[in-house]
């Protein structure tokens, strides 16, 4: 069985497609679909933005899809990047300027505070989930969260987005240094999947 994630995001599939392939789905994404419009996320909250993604998408493929609405809140930025993570620095989807952005508004916002400590800010990563059904209208939703720590220093080369400057606790790692099955166990998209799973069955 398929299930189509409305996505454009690689980082975003090549989770969706671990965490399906346990239950023995093969995942699509936008990129199976290239004629599907562009959402426009004009929404106020991470679900809103899930939900007119699921909803604009499965109307037009006419087929049941996943949607994923993410992003990063800081606490010291008072919860930014937030629904604008994508694009904070500008530039859709660039990883690099988004996590140069957010390392220069916290060195901004902390200056005059001489620790050196490499631990900037506490922050959450959030993940709505919908998926909506286009034959019925209905729609179901699910959202996750994970708390950890902005580092002042990238490292690792796995997950997406944020995840390099990401520092989990329980890991004492970055989530870019956990491999796929340990950020699926503790991360916000992992946690609303389960969710997600939990409502539907
Ligand atoms: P689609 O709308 O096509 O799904 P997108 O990247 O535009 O892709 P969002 O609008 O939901 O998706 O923005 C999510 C952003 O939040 C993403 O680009 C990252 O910068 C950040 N983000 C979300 N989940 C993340 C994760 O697991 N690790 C690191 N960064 C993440």
């Amino acid at each position: 069985e398929i299930v189509v994630v409305a996505t454009r995001n690689m980082g975003k599939v090549r989770e969706f497609q671990h965490a399906f392939a346990a239950l023995d789905r093969e995942v699509r994404s936008l990129h199976d679909y290239p004629d599907a419009p562009e959402v426009v996320e004009d929404g106020a909250t991470f679900a809103e933005n899930a939900f007119k993604k699921a909803k604009e998408i499965g109307d037009f493929l006419n087929l049941p899809v996943l949607a994923d609405d993410s992003g990063l809140c800081v606490e010291l930025l008072d919860d930014a990047p937030g629904i604008y993570s994508a694009r904070y620095a500008g530039e859709h989807g660039n990883d690099a300027a988004n996590n140069a952005k957010l390392l220069d508004e916290l060195m901004r916002r902390r200056q005059g505070d001489d620790t050196e400590q490499p631990l900037l800010s506490p922050a959450r990563f959030v993940c709505a989930l919908v998926l909506y059904d286009p034959a019925t209208g209905r729609s179901v939703e699910a959202e996750g969260q994970v708390e950890g720590w902005i580092t002042s220093e990238t490292a690792g080369a796995g997950g997406f987005g944020y995840d390099p400057l990401f520092f989990v606790p329980q890991y004492e790692r970055t989530m870019a240094e956990l491999n796929i099955e340990e950020k699926q166990r503790i991360s916000h998209r992992g946690a609303a999947l389960r969710r997600l799973m939990e409502k539907l069955s």
